[in-house]
C-alpha cells in the first residue's frame, strides 16, 4: 500500500506540455512509480500546432507487453490517456484481461469545446466507449461525455443535463464518472463524481481562458493521488485544485499558449500528498 506502481499509456508529444510529459512528472510527485507505454511519438500536440509528426507505436506497444507479460510484471492500476489508433483499444483490453492490473482509469481523451481532436473519427469514438465500459472510472470532459452517450453537446446547461450525461456513461458499465469542466456560472467551474454510491460535486474558481493539457494534469494528478490511498472524491478534489493553480501561473503569460506551467506547482503537490 505505501508504494504503488502504474502503467500510464499515452503519447509522447515532444514539444507541448501534454500527455507523458506532464504525466511523468506529476505521478512521480505524488510518490507513485509511473511506467509508460508510449502509444505515438509526435512532434507536437495537435491542439493549435499545424504540421506535426506523427510515428504511431501500436506494434511496438504489443510487443512490450508481451515482455512486461514474460517478466510476469504486475501494476496496481492502469491509466490510459491520449491514443493514437482505435486498435491500441485492444491493447489496453489485452493488458486488463491478461492480468497485468486490477483497476483501469481512462481518460478518454478526445476533444474539447464541442469537437473532436483532428486525428480521430466517430469510429474511434465507437472503440472508446467500448474501451471505457471495462473501465473503473473514467474521466471525460463534456465533449467527450456527450460523444460516449450520443447526447448533444451543450456549451449552457442545468444539473438535470449532467446527470443526463453521468447516467449515461454509468450505463455503459463504467462504475465511477468524474466529469471535468462542469460550470453552472461564468465565475466558477467544477467536478462532477458520479457512481452507484451517489453524486458529489466540487465546485471551485473558473478563469476565463481554456489552457491545453489541463485535461492530462487533472487525470494523472487524480490518478497519483488515487494511488497514494485518497478516496475517489478527495483525489478528485486535490486533483482540481492542482490543476486550477497550474492555470493561474499561466495566465499571466499570454505567450505560453501550448500548454500551462505545471512545473512551478509540483512542489506543492508533492507537499501535499507526502
Ligand atoms: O492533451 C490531450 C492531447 C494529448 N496528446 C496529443 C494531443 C492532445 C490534445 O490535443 O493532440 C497528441
Amino acid at each position: 500500500m505505501d508504494y504503488r506502481r502504474i502503467l500510464t499509456v499515452q503519447d509522447i508529444s515532444c514539444l507541448g506540455q501534454c500527455s507523458l510529459t506532464v504525466a511523468l512528472p506529476i505521478i512521480s510527485a505524488c510518490g507513485v512509480e509511473a511506467c509508460v507505454l508510449p502509444s505515438a511519438l509526435l512532434s507536437t500536440h495537435t491542439g493549435g500546432f499545424t504540421g506535426y509528426t506523427c510515428l504511431d507505436l501500436t506494434d511496438e506497444m504489443r510487443k512490450i507487453i508481451a515482455h512486461f507479460k514474460s517478466l510476469g510484471t504486475r501494476f496496481d492500476a492502469v491509466y490510459t490517456g491520449y491514443l493514437a489508433d482505435s486498435k491500441q483499444m485492444d491493447v489496453v483490453r489485452s493488458i486488463m484481461r491478461e492480468g497485468l492490473s486490477n483497476i483501469l482509469i481512462v481518460d478518454p481523451v478526445m476533444g474539447d469545446n464541442g469537437k473532436l481532436y483532428p486525428a480521430f473519427d466517430m469510429n474511434f469514438v465507437d472503440e472508446m466507449r467500448a474501451l471505457c465500459s471495462e473501465a473503473d472510472i473514467i474521466l471525460p470532459n463534456i465533449t467527450e461525455a456527450s460523444l460516449l452517450t450520443g447526447a448533444e453537446y451543450k456549451e449552457s446547461y442545468d444539473e438535470k443535463y449532467i446527470r443526463e450525461l453521468v447516467d449515461g456513461i454509468l450505463k455503459l458499465g463504467v462504475k465511477t464518472v468524474v466529469m471535468t469542466g462542469v460550470s453552472y456560472d461564468k465565475s466558477s467551474t467544477g467536478i462532477a463524481v458520479c457512481s452507484k454510491d451517489g453524486y458529489f460535486y466540487y465546485p471551485h474558481k473558473r478563469i476565463a481562458k481554456s489552457c491545453h493539457g489541463t485535461g492530462d494534469i487533472y487525470a494523472s494528478t487524480f490518478t497519483g493521488a488515487l494511488m497514494r490511498g485518497k478516496s475517489v472524491n478527495e483525489a478528485a478534489v486535490i486533483a482540481a485544485d492542482y490543476t486550477l493553480d497550474c492555470i493561474e501561473c499561466t495566465v499571466d503569460d499570454p505567450s505560453h499558449w501550448y500548454g500551462v506551467k505545471f512545473e512551478k506547482c509540483l512542489g506543492r503537490l508533492a507537499e501535499k500528498l507526502k
